[in-house]
């Protein structure tokens, strides 16, 4: 078990493109537990792989109450979107920011787990808000993307000013 270090926007390293996962080993399973431990320390309800600077398609999710339902998206791909809705969002890789961005309200999702079986998630709500957030990570984009340029420049300088004072 180890927290992972998490990469923080703007870092170019965050607009790198996962390849899937071929080996369902040992070393896979490692990794989702570092992500699982990482995300529950931080505390947060969604990371991807890319965020922790692993360049493979690997989620990991719990939006409980209880922060007991883990949920591990390997290899993730969207079947079905139905809907809009507008959510505030915020990311472990962009902290202190939160803004509304729109997205499905409901999304169909193929996957494997962590022993390569494959299965389907059916998520509306905050689930669905976040499988898109976090698959959005691992095709290089983040949800200050979406945002005006005026607001993504605006976060580009407070977080610059955060690095600085964190030195
Ligand atoms: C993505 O985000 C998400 O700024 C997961 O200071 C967000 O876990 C999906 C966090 C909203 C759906 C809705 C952010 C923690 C956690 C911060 C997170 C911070 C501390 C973000
Ligand atoms: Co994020």
């Amino acid at each position: 078990m180890a927290l992972l270090k998490i990469l923080h926007y703007p870092d170019t390293r965050l607009k790198k493109i996962a390849v899937p996962v071929t080996k369902f080993d040992r070393a896979l399973a490692a990794l989702v537990s570092d992500m699982a431990e990482t995300m529950y320390a931080a505390p947060g309800i969604g990371l991807a792989a890319t965020q922790v600077d692993v360049h493979r398609q690997v989620v990991v999710m719990d939006v409980s109450e209880e922060r007991n339902n883990l949920l591990t998206l390997i290899n993730a791909r969207v079947t079905h979107k139905e809907g809009a809705q507008v959510y505030e969002e915020g990311c472990l890789s962009v902290p202190g920011i939160y803004d509304k961005v729109e997205r499905a309200a409901l999304v169909r999702v193929d996957y494997v787990d962590i022993k390569g079986k494959p299965c389907v998630l059916e998520a509306s709500g905050l689930l669905a808000v976040c499988v898109q957030h976090e698959l959005d990570h691992l095709q290089g984009k983040v949800f200050v993307e979406y945002l005006s340029p005026l607001k993504q420049g605006r976060i580009r300088t407070k977080l610059a000013k955060q690095a600085k004072a964190n030195l």
